[in-house]
This record gives C-alpha cells, structure tokens and sequence, in this order.
C-alpha cells in the first residue's frame, strides 16, 4: 500500500555517453552498493533487481554535433522494452541511471505501456534542468539534456527509438527545480506550453502548493505518473557526485517533502534515478541521497501522521 502497483523491479541502465563528463556508468553499481534494494524491502515492498540492461547494436547518425547516439540510443530501445515489460508485469520500475538519456528509454516505455491502457502520461522532472534541447538547440551536443524534448515528440530524432513513440503531452511534462535553462530550449518551453517550476517560483510558493497542483493534474486525468530525479535536481552541497552541479538547488527537506507527497498520493507508477557519477561522489554522499528519497518515495515516515500533506 505504499505505491499504487505490487512491486518494485529495479533496472540497471549503465549510461554514459549522453553526459558531457563520464562516469555515470558506475551509478547502478553505487546504488546497489548504497542498499537501494534492501532499503525498499525493509519498507515492505516486494523488490526484484533485473540487473543492468544490454544495450542493442544501433548504427545512425543524428543532426548536428550530437554525441554518442548510438550508445544512447541503444539503452534507450532496450530499457523501452524493459519499462514496458515491467509495467506489465505488475511492478513499478525503478531505472537506475546512468545519465539522464536513459529516460528516452524509460519514458516512451512507460508512454507505450499507457497508451495500450487508454491512459495519459504525466512526467515529474526534478531537475536543474528542464532536458527540452532538440539536436538542433543544442549548444553542447550532449543528449542528456535533450531527453524531454525527444519524448514529448521534437523533431530532429529519427531513429533513436525502433518504433514509433506516443508522446507525452509538453502541457503533462511538469518541469521542478529549474534553475539553467538554455536560450533556445526556454523559447521552445514556452512555446510548448510546459509546466516549468523553476527555483525562483519554489521559493515564492513552496513546495506543498507546487506539488498538489501537479499531483491534481495527475488525479484529474486519472494518468500514469512518472517521477524523473536528477542528482542535480538538489543543491550540490546534498549531493556533489553530478557532473552538471549548479548552485541553489532543492534542499535536503525540499526534496523529501516533495517525495513524501509523491508517495502519499499513491500516483507513481514509474521513476527514474539518474545522472549520479560516483568518480565525483563525496564517499557515497549522493548514492545514499538518491536511496533516501526513493524511501522517502516508497513510505518511510520519520513519525506516523493520520492524514496526508496538504
Ligand atoms: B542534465 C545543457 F547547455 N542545457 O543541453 C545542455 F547547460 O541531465 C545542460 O539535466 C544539460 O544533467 C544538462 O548541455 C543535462 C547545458
Ligand atoms: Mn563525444
Ligand atoms: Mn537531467
Ligand atoms: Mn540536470
């Protein structure tokens, strides 16, 4: 009764190739070294780690200066089929990053799973950034920061999935924690119509009125909702082991309060982990911070409360 679905299945995507830094090859091993399996267990939640996915062969060649598609999108087509599987099996899958391409993978499989039940999807990004570059935007080349873009349909990625996707609605992909956003890719959000809660609106706000309205909008499509956490979603002094750190991020309560009201509304039916690069960890800081949350996501409470935030 902590999540909607029975169980967790945990899915290793060790990928590399779409940061501009290495070393998110070492995030699934980290995790598991963090306890990310036993802590949900001891929260009661039936858990099965699949181990990390085998990425397809893929030979092609996108647009402009963008890097490394073909590793990017191999974990992408493996890990759509992975997501997919996983949903319909019962669980609710974990995708453990890996950077944050990984979820051109996850995202257009949870997209498939949905579509097939008439459902819409919804996507929480807590992010520094909102990934909405397509490889035309793109002033990097990096395909971490185009994967939004790339599941709410863009133009300018052929090719990278092998069949075609059911994209996310941009008015259901629910951006939180923005904080640099690139000139091109902020003119295409706001043409877009995406629901971007940058840091500044957090402050005013708060996170409690940003998160119900969110998590009512879920509720008021009765829509799948998938939760995307980059590490560099929170301020770097939580969590230094990113290769993209940007200061005045979410706080260490921010962030579970967030998670807490995610786990409360009983709404996810999927989440990513991603962008943790232990060769720049500060002795599994941020390892053990992404386990937190993810229990913070899965109903562990510092004191029992009769009803939920709000
Ligand atoms: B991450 C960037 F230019 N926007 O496109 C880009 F600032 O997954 C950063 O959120 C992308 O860490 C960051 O390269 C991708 C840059
Ligand atoms: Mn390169
Ligand atoms: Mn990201
Ligand atoms: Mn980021």
């Amino acid at each position: 009764e902590h999540t909607s679905r029975g169980s967790v299945a945990l899915i290793g995507a060790p990928v590399d190739g779409g940061a501009g830094l290495s070393g998110c090859i070492m995030g699934p091993a980290a995790l598991r070294v963090a306890g990310l399996a036993t802590s949900l267990a001891d929260l009661g939640v039936e858990v099965r780690d699949l181990g990390d996915v085998t990425p397809d062969q893929v030979s092609l060649k996108l647009a402009g200066a963008t890097h490394h598609e073909n590793e990017v999108a191999g974990f992408a087509r493996a890990l759509n089929r992975q997501g997919y599987e996983a949903l319909k099996s019962g669980a609710t899958p974990i995708f453990m990053g890996g950077d944050h391409s990984l979820s051109m993978g996850s995202v257009t499989g949870v997209a498939k799973y949905a579509a097939e039940q008439g459902k819409k999807l919804h996507v929480l990004w807590l992010d520094a950034h909102p990934d909405y570059n397509t490889p035309d935007t793109s002033t990097s080349g990096n395909m971490h920061g185009m994967s939004a873009a790339l599941f709410c349909g863009e133009p300018g990625f052929d090719g990278v999935l092998d069949e075609p996707i059911h994209p996310v609605d941009p008015k259901n992909y629910h951006v939180f924690g923005a904080r640099s956003i690139d000139e091109d890719e902020g003119t295409l959000l706001l043409k877009r119509g995406v629901n971007v809660m940058d840091m500044r609106r957090i402050d005013e706000r708060g996170v409690v009125a940003l998160i119900n309205g969110v998590l009512d909008a879920v509720r008021a499509d009765d829509a799948m909702f998938h939760v995307s956490l980059d590490v560099d979603f929170l301020d770097p002094q939580f969590a230094p082991g990113v290769g993209t750190t940007v200061p005045g991020g979410a706080t260490y309560r921010e962030a579970h309060l967030a998670m807490e009201m995610i786990c409360d509304s009983g709404l996810m039916s999927s989440m990513d982990l991603v962008e943790l690069n232990p060769y720049l960890d500060d002795r599994g800081k941020s390892a053990r911070m992404l386990v937190a949350l993810t229990e913070s996501g899965f109903g562990r409470r510092v004191f029992d409360r009769p009803t939920s935030t709000g």
